[in-house]
């Protein structure tokens, strides 16, 4: 068995010297430490690896932050341009106000920005692809390690996408559903099909204002496109298909990916689990998956359990392996397996500097390239698996999902024998994990409500829950590690709004102890009552960040019901913490579809009043909706109360 098993090929180099970063640790002094260590995080967990890092000298993000201030203030303004070699430009007022080529201030800003939101777009999308393609793969029989794990999910999607199947095996649907999904990705329809799921008035704002997108790989091209010299030259033009490329994604890449995934590894339905980096054993074999992709991670969930890898575990010294999540695909199997979670994208670097980690395996985005550099100082193996993402002294296996199983084994296989190689003296799990409840697909919130989503509905006319917000996105070290997710929560559930979350917000407010039922309590009277008598936290975790396409399908789904358009409904997103292109691409889509969005961190556009101008103020004449920057969450929870009220407002309730 094990002689099938592929062998990785070292990226580059192995590196092997532990690069302390003594120069900076001879700065320290224990007030110092004390003083950083309370700045970066609220995390008590991650506290004492912090300080560690910063006691032994191991570099981490926080560090790199500190070595690159001051920031350039063209850069953080959008204002500097290098797209083109007459370049690169820079708009200093009063003399220099147009690059080379003549580009004014509105015009790099906002190209920068399109730059961005293709850029998530493409990440979000692509990631779906791959998942679509593992569906297509098993409908014709060459991912064998994969099933159909939702047939029933897989024939309503063949519904919707107008494929009969009463008298089709489940794999031939794959197959015929595969292929249709895929040909979205393509221009010969000309439009996407699951657009057809938002409120009908919502689709007739998106062709009036011209940003129906026509085809998901279509409208990352057709930016890019436009961000080439020479293209485009009219902020707005430019910034409206941002907004259309975005809602390729929401609902068209990331929905792909969301349902697909159900499909194939189950649709989520609540469970409970644990959270922080003392989801760790002392006594395992402890392996992490980080990254995004389900089709790979899911193949080591079935491989820590192999008894062959266990048993060799076990002779190893080990008391098993024990598997646990980072960022994204920590979400996806969390939601659908119950798998720990380690934690969020800044505690990526100290899962390794517990010491207790044998390999971590990632697949693409998020993951910091300077992995293999932290690991070099402890015994972990970080190991690449997907060709677009290969990592410099990592050891990569080029996975594919028709060797997904052999390729998975072989990775979990190479992480038991590295458990001989781990340092006692060096393992430091801080305190306990804290319990959460998870798996809040939109299936699993209407079969607790009782089959449909009217019990909220009702409960939302009658006041008991004034709105609902989506908290979504990053750790951003501008920000204090999860202070604005979780204070921006604990606002709005006391103002009796109930949060969605996904990604590393959802993690946040996950090691906070706002995903239990017991966090009713610091809640508002009336979303406790409501929480109490359905037995469900007041923070409903939905999954990653492609799963945002949950909270679009929850929107969606709320104002059919209602018969109004998106933009009508008491609702709206947040992003405190965001840092990623992924992100903006979030970002926009929302606000395309109608949701006003406040982000954390200003965008680099502050450059052009102009684009802020529209981006905070003008779209509302184009989607109804806007955005709004808010580093404050106490503020930003005032300024979506005040929006979810005048919403109510309008609707007469
Ligand atoms: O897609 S929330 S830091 S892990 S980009 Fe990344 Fe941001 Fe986390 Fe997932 Ni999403």
């Amino acid at each position: 068995m094990a002689e099938q098993e592929p062998k990785p090929v070292l990226v580059r180099e192995r590196i092997d010297v532990c690069e302390l970063d003594r120069a900076r640790m001879s700065l320290m002094n224990p007030a110092l430490i004390e003083q950083k260590k309370k700045e970066r995080t609220i995390d008590e967990n991650a506290k004492p690896l912090i300080e560690m890092a910063l006691r032994e000298g191991f570099e981490t993000v926080w560090d790199r932050y500190e070595m690159q201030q001051p920031s350039c203030k063209y850069c953080e303004a959008g204002l500097s341009c290098a797209r083109c070699t007459m370049g690169p430009c820079r708009i200093i007022p009063p003399h220099r106000i147009r690059g080379v080529c003549g580009a004014d201030a509105d015009l790099i800003v906002s190209r920068n920005l399109l730059d961005m939101i293709a850029t998530g777009s493409a990440a979000h999308s692509d990631h779906g692809r791959d998942i679509v393609e593992t569906l297509y793969l098993v409908g014709m029989g060459t991912a064998t390690d994969y099933g159909i794990a939702d047939e029933d999910k897989l024939r309503l999607l063949a519904q919707e996408f107008g494929i009969a199947n009463d008298k089709k095996s489940a794999k031939e649907i794959a197959a015929l559903l595969g292929r249709a999904m895929l040909e979205e990705y393509g221009m010969t329809r000309n439009t996407l099909q699951c657009l057809s799921r938002a409120p009908k008035a919502t689709q007739e704002i998106w062709d009036a204002a011209g940003i129906t997108p026509r085809g998901i790989d279509r409208e990352v091209v057709d930016s890019m496109h436009r961000v080439q010299m020479g293209v485009g030259a009219d902020y707005t033009n430019i910034l409206l298909q941002g907004l259309r490329c975005s809602l390729s994604d929401g609902w068209g890449g990331s929905m792909l990916g969301t349902d697909v995934s159900d499909v194939l590894f189950g649709t989520p339905s609540i469970r409970e689990s644990k959270v922080n980096l003392a989801v760790l054993k002392k006594d395992h074999v402890n392996i992490a998956v980080h990254g995004h992709n389900p089709v790979l991670s899911e193949m080591v969930v079935k491989a820590v359990t192999d008894p062959e890898l266990v048993a060799l575990a076990k002779k190893n010294g080990a008391a098993g392996i024990n598997l646990v999540g980072l960022c994204c695909t920590g979400s996806e199997l969390l939601m659908r397996k119950g798998v720990p979670m380690s934690g969020n994208h800044l505690n990526q670097e100290l899962v390794i500097m517990t010491g207790a980690l044998e390999a971590m395996i990632v697949d693409y985005q998020c993951i910091f390239p300077s992995l293999p550099r932290t690991a070099s100082c402890f015994h972990t193996l970080i190991v690449s698996t997907s060709p677009k993402a290969k990592i410099p002294g990592s050891y990569f296996f080029d996975f594919s999902p028709d060797k997904g199983l052999v390729t998975a084994k072989a990775i979990v296989r190479m992480a038991v024998e590295n458990f001989k190689n781990r340092n006692p003296a060096r393992v430091n799990i801080p305190g306990s994990p804290v319990p959460l409840m998870t798996g809040f697909s939109n299936e699993a919130i209407k079969k607790a409500l009782g089959g449909s989503f009217k019990p909220l509905i009702n409960l939302i006319a009658a006041g008991k829950i004034r709105g609902a917000v989506g908290i979504v996105g990053c750790n951003n070290p501008h920000v204090k590690h999860d202070y604005g997710h979780v204070e921006l929560t604990k606002a709005l559930i006391k103002k009796n709004i109930l949060c969605v979350e996904t990604g590393c917000a959802a993690i946040a407010s996950g090691k906070a102890g706002l995903l239990m039922p017991s966090a009713a309590a610091m809640a508002g009277d009336d979303l406790r009552a409501v929480c109490e008598s359905l037995k469900i936290p007041p923070v409903l975790h939905m999954g990653s960040c492609v799963d945002n396409s949950r909270i679009l399908v929850l929107a969606a789904e709320l104002g059919n019901a209602l018969n109004v358009p998106i933009h009508k409904l008491p609702i709206a997103g947040a992003a405190p913490e965001w840092y990623s292109q992924k992100a903006v691409s979030i970002g926009a889509y929302f606000v395309a579809s109608g949701v006003y969005t406040v982000l954390g961190v200003m965008p680099h556009i502050s450059g052009s009043p102009a684009v802020v101008s529209l981006l905070t103020d003008g779209l509302k004449g184009a989607v109804n909706a806007n955005f709004a920057v808010e580093p404050d969450p106490v503020k930003a929870a005032d300024l979506i109360a005040d929006h979810i009220e005048k919403k109510r407002t309008g609707l007469g309730i």
